[in-house]
């Protein structure tokens, strides 16, 4: 048995102990008043759910396992994605066996190239993603094994090896559509020995002889890897494994939903703000060009993309990260200079622009920070992926660490399948109407 079965064999009974012992003690407190705006709001705010991987704090951003992300940013995927499971940071040995036990398990079956390479050639990146996540269903162990009469405590383990087949697998179908859409060649596979994030790297055949692209790609799958667990795609995971569905049709739907453009999109309107930057003022612009076309965008009634949350009210920690790695890598590459001069000018446009819109009766910007999304596409156009709509495609490789470890946790605590209720507007007049 691997350390990582072996580790989860002896916390999940303590998880389970202590999920009893909350309830007994707690399980009549109140969390959450919801207000008729909250549930005509996307449920904004409302304490529902349970998740033990992540929290996103206001003031301090992503904390995995209790770790702020730029105090754990070292970390390989491999890590982060034990460090997600498991609550703890793996040793050496215990992160060579994950590397060697990936190796095992990356092979991808040649049913998928055929349906990858049978798709229309305009297909996005995305849609392929998901259709090739959703044909390996059939590689369900836990679908079998729940066919076969499996046991409930037994759920996590099956839930466990399927989320290690996929991910193992991830990276080599993340590259494989790269390549067949974007037409780039022949398949690279995946290399024995060299790790999760480096292989991805490898696989998409972006030219890297400094080995620099891979290290950002580790950065890049851990800083995406997870986001608690109320976000689109992270809810819709939860909802449909809370069906038992298996892995590969939670993991599918739940990146679906990081395919929609209020969501995992964000980043390539991001890099196109950018550029439409450089390209109106021939090259990097000055900080009052910058402020002009801020002004210009948003009274033209569009939004500032990359600044902004829905949670946060700093810095993304995650954009703080990419931006040292940009400085320390390409500080005068022309889009990454243009960048960080953004980030210099647009809160204080925000700022301003806030207070007239205050002024004139609407609601205030309640953030004026960057978001993760603000940075990272200029160091992905840095290294020549220039190919915009793939970009969800690499958030979805790292996010799909978050949501299975999720789906793992909620499957060894036994979460009961996802029902909240509904109401129509007559109930809010009929009820509220009255008062
Ligand atoms: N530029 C201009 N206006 C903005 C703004 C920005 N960057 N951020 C917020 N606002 C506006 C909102 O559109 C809203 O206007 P409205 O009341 O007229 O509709 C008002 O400020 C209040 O919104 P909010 O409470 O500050 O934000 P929110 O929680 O409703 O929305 C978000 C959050 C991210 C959608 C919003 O900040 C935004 O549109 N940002 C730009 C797009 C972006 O960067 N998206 C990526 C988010 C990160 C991610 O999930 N990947």
């Amino acid at each position: 048995m691997s350390v990582l079965f072996q580790r989860m064999s002896e916390l999940v009974p303590q998880w389970r102990k202590e999920r009893a012992e909350i309830l007994k003690t707690y399980g009549k407190e109140v969390l959450s008043e919801v207000t008729v705006t909250q549930a005509y709001g996307g449920m904004r705010g409302v304490k529902g759910m349970i998740c033990e991987t992540s929290l996103v704090e206001p003031d301090k951003g992503l904390i995995i396992r209790g770790h702020p992300l730029l105090e754990i940013k070292h970390l390989w995927p491999e890590e982060t994605f034990y460090l997600l499971l498991t609550g703890e940071i793996p040793d050496e040995a215990t992160k060579a066996e994950l590397i060697a036990d990936f190796d095992r398990r990356a092979h991808v079956p040649d049913y998928v190239w055929d349906v990858l390479y049978s798709m229309p050639e305009d297909s996005h990146p995305m849609a392929m993603l998901d259709t090739a996540i959703l044909v390996m269903e059939k590689e369900s162990v836990f679908r079998k094994y729940y066919e076969e009469g499996m046991t409930k405590d037994q759920y996590w383990v099956a839930t466990l090896e399927d989320a290690l087949q996929l991910l193992a697998k991830l990276p080599s179908i993340a590259a494989g559509v790269y390549r067949i859409r974007y037409k780039k060649g022949d398949l690279i596979p995946w290399t024995n020995g060299l790790d999760w994030g480096a292989n991805y790297a490898n696989m998409l055949g972006i030219p890297d002889p400094d080995g620099s692209f891979a290290k950002l790609m580790r950065l890049y799958l851990t800083f995406h890897s997870d986001h608690e667990g109320g976000n689109v795609s992270a809810n819709t995971c939860h909802t449909v494994g809370s069906a038992l569905s298996d892995a590969y049709y939670a993991v599918s739907a739940g990146l679906n939903g990081l395919a929609g453009p209020l969501h995992g999109l964000a980043n390539q309107e991001c890099l196109n703000w950018i550029l439409e930057t450089m390209e109106r003022f021939g090259g990097v612009p000055s900080e009052e060009d910058i402020r002009n076309f801020a002004f210009e965008t948003l009274r033209s009634g569009k939004v500032i993309p990359g600044y902004g949350h829905a949670v946060l009210r700093v810095t993304d920690p995650r954009y703080t990260g990419f931006l040292e790695f940009g400085m320390e890598h390409f500080p005068d590459d022309p889009v990454f200079a243009t960048v960080k001069r953004v980030f210099d000018v647009v809160p204080n446009v925000l700022k301003e622009f806030s207070e007239e819109r205050v002024k004139a009766g609407k609601n205030p910007i309640a953030n004026i920070w960057p978001n993760v999304d603000a940075g990272s596409g200029s160091l992905l156009h840095h290294y020549g992926l220039r190919e915009f709509q793939y970009y969800t495609v690499l958030f979805s490789v790292s996010r799909s660490m978050g949501m299975l470890s999720q789906l793992v946790w909620n499957r060894a605590v036994g979460t009961a399948i996802t029902r909240p209720k509904s109401i129509g507007s007559k109930y809010i007049k009929d009820t509220f109407g009255k008062k």
